[in-house]
């Protein structure tokens, strides 16, 4: 359709996606035979072989359920040319579908915590946003996430390890996140990482409000001084939050297929669409982790553009927003604008 082909050849930021959501089961399979890694095929007849993967992928119960495919995914990935190969696979794909700036996320303690070295999987993604950035007309920043499943020191040593060993100040990472299980692990316990980060500079965001209660949207911007949300999906329950985040122009990074498809709305026509253009929220549209979602960014954009019928004005508009929210440089936000 002609609005379909409008939404490809917008150009698009991407501000919320978790580079191994981008492990195609394809890939998954090629790299775990290539490093002897035998998946649980014994324990769960989905890795028995990529078809029955995908098809175990169509559907997940919530988040955790999702989160077990992932991590096990996760495993396959060893040296870094792995984490390259993943990576420039991903930058390929989003620059096929016109994304001009990516930023984007790595979970650094469950790869250090089976063994592969923090620097391993930095410079493999590293080597992948340098050949990326020559051969497309794309800009690439990394976050790295910690997770809310393992506990503070765990977070706070990696932490440590990033911002000691000259990550941030080098530029080869730009900022903070967390991620994975959200209801078990409140913003209130990780004030310690986000002071941390706050005192050496280091931007910040969090995951909130996917599963968990606007009030954890409340806790990042109160207690973690978060500068950006990624979903916010719950922020709506909470009037006095919408107000906040409009005021402070804090972003929700949203991703749409994802709660789809993580049963945080029943149906499209539950994504809060509407109340975020009318309240005036800035925010992005995002993949999340597109190889388990059904789609990449551009299928985001579409299956709003399906449920909701913006015009291409109100699209502008978001692009827009998602420059505006951008943490690119001066010089490519003047490009992108
Ligand atoms: C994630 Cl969808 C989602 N939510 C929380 N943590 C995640 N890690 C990867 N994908
Ligand atoms: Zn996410």
């Amino acid at each position: 359709t002609p609005m379909h082909e409008f939404l490809a050849a917008l150009p698009k930021c991407e501000h919320h996606l978790h580079i191994e959501g981008t492990f195609e089961p394809e890939l998954l399979f090629e790299l775990a035979a290539k490093n002897n890694i035998t998946l649980p095929a014994d324990k769960d007849a989905a890795f028995a072989s990529i078809e029955a993967l995908k098809a175990r992928y169509l559907t997940f119960a919530n988040l955790d359920d999702f989160l077990g495919y992932y991590y096990i995914a996760m495993s396959a990935l060893i040296d870094a040319a792995d984490f390259e190969a993943l990576a420039y696979a991903y930058f390929k794909k989003a620059a096929s579908q016109n994304v001009r700036h990516a930023e984007v996320f790595f979970d650094a303690q469950v790869h250090t915590e089976r063994g592969v070295a923090f620097e391993t999987v930095v410079s493999g993604l590293k080597a992948a946003k340098a050949r990326a950035e020559r051969d497309f007309d794309l800009t690439v920043e990394l976050i790295m996430c910690l997770v809310k499943h393992l506990p503070l020191p765990s977070a706070m040593e990696t932490f440590a390890h990033a911002r000691d060993g000259g990550f941030f100040a080098d530029g080869t990472l730009l900022a903070i996140g967390m991620d994975s299980s959200e209801k078990p692990f409140p913003p209130n316990m990780w004030t310690e990482l986000y002071d941390a980060a706050r005192a050496a500079g280091i931007r910040r965001t969090m995951h909130a409000g996917e599963e968990g209660p606007s009030d954890y949207v409340v806790q990042s911007l109160d207690l973690l001084g978060a500068q950006r949300i990624d979903h916010g999906l719950r922020t709506f329950e909470d009037p006095a939050l919408v107000k906040r985040v409009v005021d402070e122009k804090i972003m929700l990074t949203t991703c749409p297929l994802s709660n789809l498809k993580l049963q945080c709305i029943s149906s499209m026509s539950e994504f809060p669409l509407r109340q975020l253009l009318d309240a005036g929220v800035r925010f992005s549209v995002n993949s999340d982790d597109p190889a388990y979602f059904g789609g990449y960014i551009l299928e985001n954009y579409w299956v709003l553009q399906d449920t909701f019928g913006l015009t291409v004005a109100e699209w502008e508009g978001i692009a827009r927003g998602a420059v505006l929210g951008s943490w690119c440089s001066e010089e490519r936000r003047a490009q992108l604008l």
